[in-house]
């Protein structure tokens, strides 16, 4: 008897243990699937007052997907060498949401991944870190807040309120979505932070007032890589939360670097957790 207790305190230790730590994909998690539904990627223009001009953005729509229904939106952000492309290209977003679909892990919803740069020359060229357009990953606040997500929820068949919108990127576009997310909770109640970048605010200038953002945030997840040098901003981030008593995950990857093996692992583990009612 005695055995038995003890064998099932070491299981119970061990599932919480695992619990704790990001599941690698499965196999063939990025892998095209003909046997399965798909969702759609369109290339749409939107128009942009912050930046005076027409804007583009991909767009997901699931397996399935239909007019008469509606849906919640994901907004995911890119990093400093990317553009609206680089969740597709460099990551198979689309096959990765394709095949948690059809393992019926996802609440159906639209994804945006629009360019992050807002500045008339948005494209990753030339020097990728100058001044100018770094601040254009700032000015995107207002961009996404006044411009395309009025225009999604125009053209799109979607849920307009807080609980229905997610915001997540990784590097400069996790850095974004911790600090638009985080800054506006009025908007935004999923939240997820990639490797994010040294544009990250100070946990103090993102989370306040603690008590308002554990009562209105229904998920807040960060991950990085603990080989990849930017660790330390996902990191004081943690710590804070955990100080304050912020509920979140917080998954380190071991042997981590700043890459798409990453980026891909964490949207696999984040995206079915949003939009579901557990924290
Ligand atoms: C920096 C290091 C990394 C920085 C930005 C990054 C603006 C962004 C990396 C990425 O998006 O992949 O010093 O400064």
């Amino acid at each position: 008897m005695k055995s038995i207790v003890f064998f099932l305190l070491i299981l119970a230790s061990f599932s919480s243990f695992s619990q704790n730590q990001i599941q690698p994909g499965l196999i063939g998690f990025d892998v095209i699937r003909d046997d399965i539904p798909r969702g759609k990627v369109d290339t749409v223009k939107y128009t942009s007052k912050t930046v005076g001009n027409e804007r583009t953005t991909t767009v997901y729509t699931p397996p399935l997907y239909s007019k008469n229904k509606k849906y919640p939106v994901l907004y995911l952000l890119h990093g400093i060498g990317g553009d609206e492309f680089e969740w597709l290209n460099g990551g198979h977003a689309e096959v990765i949401f394709d095949n948690l679909y059809a393992q019926n892990k996802l609440e159906p919803m639209i994804v945006v991944m629009p360019n992050g740069r807002a500045m008339k020359d948005d494209r990753a060229t030339g020097n990728i870190m100058a001044s100018d357009k770094v601040e254009a990953f700032a000015t995107f606040e207002k961009d996404l807040l006044q411009d395309l997500i009025p225009f999604i929820e125009k053209k799109y068949p979607v849920i307009i309120d807080r609980e229905h919108r997610a915001i997540a990127g990784l590097s400069m576009g996790g850095g974004q979505a911790l600090n638009f997310g985080l800054g506006n909770l009025d908007v935004f109640a999923w939240v997820g932070g990639f490797s994010s970048a040294p544009n990250t605010k100070s946990p103090a200038e993102l989370v306040p007032n603690p008590e308002e953002t554990k009562k209105k945030l229904k998920l807040l997840f960060i991950s990085c890589g603990d080989a990849d040098g930017l660790l330390g901003f996902s990191k004081r981030t943690h710590e804070y939360l955990e100080a304050t008593n912020v509920p979140h995950y917080y998954y380190p990857i071991p042997g981590g670097q700043h890459d798409f093996k990453v980026w891909k692992e964490s949207l696999y583990n984040f995206v079915p957790l949003v939009f579901k009612e557990s924290k």
